[in-house]
């Protein structure tokens, strides 16, 4: 993509309304722009990364056996009167009356609609277990919405459910989506620490919050060190072993959100313990027959008896992640973006347009990595150069590399790691094999 056709308004100034670095940062690096509180548009380079973030989530929820469906953002309120939350939801859901007078919601979760599509679906134990997952637009009506898409009122979430025979196979279920947790923040670059957690809304008395720690987390958080050195578990474990080992390594070290916290339990660590912020990026929880009993949500049993279903659901925020991985990976100057969820790879940089030679070289090199799936960035405006370097930087990719008059009179380019900031000359042709392979 050259940088003079892209839509990438960035910003110089900081802007007032945003407290926390991601917020700013979105906002000046032209990622999103809001259109009323908690409410964002996301704009090419913002939509992007939530493209990749999305495309780990739904790689891990395949991988662990999780199918993806599509579920509406308007449901009807009978749905929520069933199992009784539709009074219980209070003034957080956006309550909408269509022309014909019927009450209905913007969703901000589907427990109910996946419970009825099941329910009306499947009649056999024979058809269970089952694990479904959407990535949906949801909306609440946070009282505070803030920090950008942390805390936002539309947001996009991740939200799988899972049903199954019995409290033993729902428990294999949960044990799954924690594995693929650990797995989906490990990839964005991101350490998460499971904790327990209150269940709140979605009900049931077992739920672990996934955190990311940062100073800006909105949660307090209580912690084992020796849980933030745990490794998440490679290849070598298969989403068909007995995972409960696995889970209860983790589990065994003290983690927990502000409302869980026991300093009881804690008091073995003494000085210890890790007292920090964090953000909430994924939340699981096992609510067994919460649903199930008020919906009627039931199979028929091996010996024909009517067997009601267990079950669970697993939220990831996508839209918050790309602010959370903002708030872990930034520096003075800007985004450093992990390579996993960059907008683009490369942004190559002509220090002069308008140079013949400077222009030769940089549509070679762009042709070329363009050509071998690359995805490059380059800016040929007719910019200073320090105008492009602070853009280049504010804006984050893995990778610059840049094309200037005398470099190349001396056959160089200079090829910039983001993160640690080292610079390298090297010819064109070796720059190039660093990305094609
Ligand atoms: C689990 C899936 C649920 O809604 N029902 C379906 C369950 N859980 S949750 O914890 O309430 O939300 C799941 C994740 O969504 C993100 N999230 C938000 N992101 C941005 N703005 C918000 N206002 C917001 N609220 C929740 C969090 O990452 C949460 O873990």
């Amino acid at each position: 993509m050259r940088l003079s056709r892209y839509f990438l308004p960035t910003l110089k100034e900081n802007p007032a309304e945003a407290q926390i670095v991601s917020h700013r940062l979105m906002l000046r690096a032209g990622l999103m722009r809001q259109s009323s509180a908690g409410i964002y548009s996301w704009l090419p380079l913002g939509f992007k990364v939530l493209k990749k973030v999305e495309g780990i989530v739904r790689e891990e929820q395949d991988r662990a056996g999780c199918q993806e469906m599509l579920m509406p953002t308007v449901q009807p309120a009978e749905l929520w009167r069933e199992s009784g939350r539709y009074d219980d939801y209070g003034p957080e859901m956006l309550r909408i009356r269509d022309r014909h007078d019927r009450d209905m919601l913007y969703g901000p979760t589907n427990e109910e609609q996946i419970t009825q599509i099941f329910r009306d679906s499947v009649r056999s134990y024979k058809d269970l277990p089952k694990l479904l997952y959407h990535i949906q637009w949801k909306f609440r009506d946070e009282i505070r919405p803030r920090f950008g898409v942390m805390r936002g009122r539309e947001f996009l979430m991740k939200d799988a459910y899972s049903f199954d025979l019995d409290a033993a196979g729902a428990r294999r279920a949960y044990n799954k989506m924690f594995l693929a947790y650990l797995r989906t923040f490990e990839r964005m670059g991101l350490k998460s620490i499971p904790m327990s957690a209150e269940s709140g809304p979605i009900g049931g008395d077992l739920s672990h919050e996934f955190i990311i720690l940062a100073e800006t987390g909105e949660t307090q958080v209580y912690c084992d060190p020796a849980r933030l050195d745990l490794k998440v578990p490679g290849p070598e474990v298969s989403y068909d072993d007995d995972l409960q080992p696995v889970v209860d390594q983790w589990l065994s070290l003290y983690a927990a959100t502000e409302d869980k916290h026991d300093p009881e339990r804690a008091k073995h660590l003494g000085d210890s313990l890790v007292m920090a912020r964090g953000i909430e990026v994924g939340h699981i929880f096992y609510f067994g027959t919460k649903y199930s009993v008020p919906m009627k949500a039931a199979v028929a049993g091996p010996n024909g008896e009517s067997v009601l279903l267990e079950c669970g659901s697993y939220g990831i925020g996508v839209s918050r992640l790309v602010g959370a991985i903002i708030e872990a990976s930034h520096d003075e100057q800007g985004i450093v973006w992990p390579e996993s969820v960059a907008p683009f790879q490369i942004g190559l940089v002509n220090l002069k347009a308008g140079d013949p030679d400077c222009e030769a070289a940089c549509d070679d090199v762009y042709g070329k990595l363009t050509g071998a799936g690359v995805e490059v960035l380059y800016d040929d405006r007719d910019e200073r150069p320090g105008v492009k370097f602070a853009d280049m930087d504010l804006i984050g990719l893995p990778w610059q590399l840049v094309v200037g008059p005398r470099g190349l009179k001396n056959g160089v380019v200079e090829l910039k790691a983001r993160k640690v900031g080292e610079r390298h000359d090297l010819s064109p042709e070796s720059a190039l094999a660093r990305f094609v392979g």
